[in-house]
This record gives C-alpha cells, sequence and structure tokens, in this order.
C-alpha cells in the first residue's frame, strides 16, 4: 500500500498509530499476535518496562526489559512517546521507531493502557486509531485470567480488581469490540484497519496523484 511516490498505481500514505486496550484477560494480546503476523505493514511498538521478564518473553522482541534508573534516564532525556505506571511497574513507548516508521508509511501497533493512550491522544491526535476490546462477561474474564497462569495469585486477584477500573475507559477510544470469537475480533480489527487507511488524510500522495490524473499523465 506504501510505495515510492513515483509508484503510479499506490498513493504514498503516512502510517498510523493502532491503540488495543482491555482489561487484562479480554484477549487484547492474542488478537495482536494474530494481526502482527498476517499484516505485513504493521509493527509492534516494543515498550521499555522495569517489570521482570517471564519465561518465553525475549528482550527485544516483547520488550525492552530495563530498570529504573535506566527508565528514568530515559524519560530525563525525552526518548518516551508515553509512559505510564501501570500494576507496579513501569512502561512507556521509545519515541524515535514510531516516528520513523510513521513517516515512512508503516502502520505501529500498541499494547498500552489508558494512560498511555491518553497521552498519544494529546500528542498524535491525527495518527491515533483507538480500539478497546471487552469480553464477553464476567466469568469469561475471570476464566482467561486463571487460565493463564503465568503470575502469582496475588497477581491475578489484583488484575481482577482492576479489570472494571480499566474497562471503564472504553468511552475513551473510537471503536470498541466485545471479543466472543477471537477470529471474529481478528476480522473486525482488519476491516478498521483497512478503512482507516483509507482516510483522506492519511493519504498524503493524494494531490500528486490526482494532479497527474488531471493532466493525463498516467
Ligand atoms: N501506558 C503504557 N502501557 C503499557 C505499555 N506497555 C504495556 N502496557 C500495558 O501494561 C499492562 C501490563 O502488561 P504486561 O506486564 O505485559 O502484562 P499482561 O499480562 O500482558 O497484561 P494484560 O495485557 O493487561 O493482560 C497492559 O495493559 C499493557 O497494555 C506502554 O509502553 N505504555
Ligand atoms: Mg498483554
Amino acid at each position: 500500500m506504501t510505495v515510492s511516490s513515483n509508484d503510479p498505481f499506490h498513493i504514498k500514505r503516512r502510517g498510523l498509530m493502532l491503540v488495543l486496550s482491555s482489561p487484562s484477560g479480554a484477549g487484547k494480546s492474542t488478537i495482536a499476535r494474530e494481526i502482527l503476523a498476517t499484516d505485513p505493514n504493521i509493527t509492534l511498538s516494543v515498550s521499555a518496562t522495569t517489570r521482570p521478564k517471564r519465561p518465553g518473553e525475549v528482550a527485544g522482541r516483547d520488550y525492552h526489559f530495563v530498570d529504573k534508573t535506566d527508565f528514568n534516564l530515559m524519560i530525563n532525556r525525552g526518548e518516551f512517546l508515553e509512559h505510564a505506571k501501570v500494576f507496579d511497574n513501569y512502561y512507556g513507548t521509545p519515541k524515535k521507531p514510531v516516528m520513523d516508521a510513521l513517516s515512512d508509511g508503516h502502520d505501529v501497533l500498541f499494547d498500552i493502557d489508558w494512560q498511555g493512550t491518553q497521552q498519544l491522544a494529546e500528542s498524535a491526535p491525527d495518527d491515533l486509531v483507538r480500539i478497546f476490546i471487552l469480553p464477553p462477561s464476567t466469568q469469561e474474564l475471570e476464566r482467561r485470567l486463571y487460565s493463564r497462569a503465568q503470575d502469582s495469585a496475588e497477581v491475578v486477584a489484583k488484575r481482577m480488581a482492576k479489570a472494571s477500573d480499566e474497562m471503564s475507559h472504553y468511552f475513551e477510544y473510537d471503536w470498541v469490540i466485545v471479543n466472543h470469537d477471537i477470529n471474529e475480533s481478528v476480522q473486525l480489527v482488519r476491516s478498521i484497519l483497512t478503512s482507516e487507511r483509507l482516510k483522506r488524510r492519511r493519504q498524503v500522495g493524494l494531490s500528486d496523484f490526482v494532479k497527474r490524473l488531471r493532466e493525463g499523465a498516467d
């Protein structure tokens, strides 16, 4: 979809920032993984975090694992697009990879919470597409949280308590999907992505394209 501006068949466009947020256990990470695996024009924004690496996680792929001192240095150097404390840890989005991707016409997917989303809405409202994922029911949310069992029971209990709080922020998002079925939800995210990519303001190569059309050049 994004190719050099001298390719007559494609319109140059600016990339978009696709945010997926949800309470813990609603299915956001699974949906994100599927979108990333099947769409070559969107990449994950890899956050920095002070939380310990979990078994199976890869540094640089899932997160940049840093200590508190490094995290604060990054804040002071202005290296974050947004940052927030989530549960007991700090999380932040490194700015440079996102800015480079957007100007190259590549989309970026963010798995971040409502606090980070609010900050992006302040700093980059035109590039932002916000999707909130809701679980189909409380029972299903509980079931999903306990079945993943990656964290201690204490952490799981904390997340459960926070879920209702997090869900109250659905109102700050552009699109809301109730995740009844992962495949269906992935399809819905894909259709949002397709539509958002076609927004006129993102197709920055349109004026040139139409100019050439009107000149009969192509
Ligand atoms: N604001 C902000 N939030 C982030 C960032 N990176 C991750 N998060 C959020 O921090 C929360 C905890 O993420 P993790 O520690 O990876 O734990 P998890 O098991 O994936 O948690 P859930 O995705 O909530 O189920 C999630 O809601 C993420 O969306 C970031 O850079 N900024
Ligand atoms: Mg997650």
